[in-house]
């Protein structure tokens, strides 16, 4: 084995080393070189397929939920390196984020409901991130991603790579994987997870459960100028009290309708130490859920036509409506789905059943033409149609032990995660997908992974338009494959030759913060709206000009009773003013205008024993207030390193007692 693969290595090598003129920097060839360090030709070819040279850029962004970091983590592919940290839901220090200025602070503050939560939410749990899409591909505008704890949904502007808004969506409590946006982003979806008491206390006992709690499937109406989430606009559809798991938009042949798993259609509510049964035991009695079908163009048209009731502020289809009008259709899926995927031409929908070895994969014509033709099993106990299992299901394919997601590329097949097995099944789907009748719904290779798989990804593998290349494994436990940081281990994404046959791991890249679920990989020419620098006095909330941004010499500080205002410039190596004189339990607005012009010339801005600290990037306006609680002298200073006379720039902010 050994010398084979020596003989591999050297024939590998030998055709890159004739190719480069066979020559090292240190001397030698490279097939010398990849011997010293004692590697086989899978593992030189592996490095060379992975190596981006300095200087030069990563094909692919991989945006990846950050868990319960509360953040979306920017790497790229294949490089794996981590470029970014985009704070979310939790603050960050480096950013600026959460610590006094009203970019974090307007939008954290925006993401707590007085009416739902018990108290001001400082984390939250980042899950399943979703790009902007044109014509059912991204278009690299917005990336929207769900907390899976809070039940809410921010946006993210992909032109600065800043978090602008975070909605906590009425009548939810929990969202789980229910997050997608329609093909031309009309709507980022966000669906419920544990189904909630709708009374008006948003308490009711558990007794209660079949009558009282219910899910929600929430349409948040996108203003196409700006991302921002449309309110006004926007509608939900109530749901029975099952538990709303993943969900993925109609495409293509599918448009204009959308698809929620559901587990839990037992409706168990646990108890175990009320003489009643652990909730998994309940959750798994039966040997279906339903996949949720649901026409969403059908259910905007309803609202506009009137027929809605407004609770909590939110216009909500009733559940009696959405099935009187069609709206909502349920199909059975074998036992606790996880993933609901919709392969690349919207023809299938590819559900995986935790407790199930085979995927189950859906047909969209079928499934509209036993809705035409009433082709019901009968309905659920709330009145919801049910369509018959073997009218609607196109195949099934036994794919190893623990199914739960699944990506696509352009060739007909798809992936699905294998999480007991610690593996990725590779299978082929229809001919609906271009596949030979002969050949489909065929298991083609398994590739273990290290360890647990979760989500996987492949590049643009969500779209209409997979690119294949590239398949990255987000591994939960990485146990043995790098070296010891203490107890809790890194999590591990493996990034995998799409191309190699068979199946080739490239890389293992720890991943330091957590925990991630799901990614999307995306060209990085597709992010043309990107920003390197802001035009003068941008405020990035608005992205348009601050009232509040001065100009070199426009420098002032303006006082009104007990209310300072103060317009600061930063440039290399000075705040102007450096002095700000305030009284003890004065109001203070500090506005900050980073007047450089050139890339990256940052500064930061950090006030001592306030808690206070911003990040000010070339061209933007940042705005602190506070109130001067705590009389003393304050060095303020530039946090960001960011010129020779770095540690000179720095300032007093003198709070003179009363
Ligand atoms: Cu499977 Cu939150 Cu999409 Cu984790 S979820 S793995
Ligand atoms: Cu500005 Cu350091």
């Amino acid at each position: 084995m050994v010398a084979v693969l020596a003989l591999v290595a050297g024939a590998v090598i030998g055709v890159v080393g004739a190719r480069l003129g066979g020559e090292t920097a240190t001397g030698g060839g490279l097939a010398d070189l990849a011997e010293s360090q004692g590697f086989t030709g899978q593992q030189a070819e592996a490095a060379l397929k992975t190596f981006v040279p300095p200087g030069e850029y990563d094909d692919y962004y991989m945006f990846a939920s950050g868990g319960h970091s509360g953040q979306i983590m920017v790497y790229g592919v294949p490089s794996m390196r981590l470029l970014k940290e985009i704070p979310v839901f939790t603050p960050d220090a480096w950013q600026g984020y959460g610590y006094g200025t009203d970019q974090g602070n307007t939008v954290l503050a925006g993401g707590t409901n007085a009416d739902k939560n018990a108290t001001e939410l400082a984390w939250g749990d980042a899950h399943h991130p979703a790009l902007s899409e044109t014509e059912g591909d991204y278009d690299g505008r917005w990336i929207y991603i769900n907390d899976r704890a809070n039940g809410r949904i921010a946006m993210v502007d992909l032109a600065d790579f800043k978090t602008k808004e975070i909605v906590d969506i009425p009548n939810v409590s929990t969202s789980h994987g229910g997050v997608f946006v329609t093909p031309n982003t009309e709507y980022a979806h966000i669906s419920s997870m544990s189904p909630m008491p709708t009374t008006e206390s948003g308490y009711a006992d558990l007794a209660d459960y079949n009558e009282s709690y219910r899910g929600f499937s929430s349409w948040m109406a996108i203003d196409q100028a700006t991302g921002h989430f449309d309110l006004e606009n926007s509608f939900q559809i109530e749901l029975p009290p099952y538990t709303q798991d993943l969900a993925d938009a109609g495409k293509l042949t599918s448009y204009g309708w959308g698809f929620i798993n559901s587990y839990n259609t037992e409706r168990a509510v646990g108890g175990n130490a009320e003489g009643g049964d652990p909730l998994e035991t309940g959750a798994i009695a039966a040997d279906f859920d339903f996949l949720h079908i649901i026409n969403w163009e059908k259910a905007a048209e309803v609202v506009e036509a009137g027929n809605f009731e407004v609770r909590n502020g939110m216009r909500v289809i009733p559940l009696q409506t959405a099935i009187d009008e069609g709206l909502l259709y349920f199909a059975p899926e074998p036992r606790n789905p996880h993933g609901v995927d919709v392969s690349p031409t919207g023809d299938y929908i590819v559900v995986s059943g935790k407790l199930d070895p085979n995927v189950t994969v859906f047909d969209f014509e079928k499934i509209q033409a036993a809705i035409e033709a009433q082709d019901f099993q009968g309905t659920d106990d709330y009145g919801v149609p049910i369509l018959n299992f073997d009218s609607v299901v196109a195949g099934q394919v036994e794919v190893g032990v623990g199914p739960l997601h699944t990506q696509f590329d352009a060739e007909g097949n798809a992936y699905t995660s294998l999480f007991v097995d610690s593996a990725i099944a590779k299978y082929t789907l229809g001919p609906k997908a271009g596949v030979a009748e002969g050949d489909a719904f065929k298991l083609v290779e398994t590739i273990p992974v290290h360890y647990n798989i979760g989500h996987l990804v492949t590049a643009e593998g969500d779209t209409v338009a997979p690119d294949g290349k590239y398949m990255v494994a987000l591994n939960k436990w990485s146990l043995d494959r790098f070296p010891n940081v203490g107890t809790l281990h890194p999590q591990n994404f493996q990034l995998i030759d799409l191309d190699s046959n068979p199946l080739q791991i490239l890389y293992d890249s720890p991943i330091g913060n957590g925990e991630p679920h799901y990614v999307q990989m995306i060209k990085t020419d597709k992010l043309t709206s990107r920003l390197d620098v802001y035009p003068p006095g941008t405020d990035p909330m608005t992205m348009t000009t601050s009232e509040f941004a001065v100009a070199a010499g426009d420098e002032r500080v303006e006082r009104s009773g007990n209310v300072v205002d103060a317009y600061i410039s930063a440039t290399r190596s000075h705040f102007t003013p450096d002095i700000l004189r305030v009284t003890e339990g004065d109001t203070v607005n500090l506005h900050i205008t980073n007047i450089e012009t050139a890339s990256d010339a940052t500064h930061g801005f950090a006030v001592p024993q306030y808690n206070i600290e911003a990040s000010i990037d070339p061209g933007e306006v940042v705005n602190i207030s506070f109130t001067a609680t705590k009389s003393g002298s304050f060095a303020f200073y530039c946090s960001e390193f960011c010129s020779a006379l770095h540690l000179e720039m720095q300032g007093w902010l003198l709070v003179e007692p009363k």
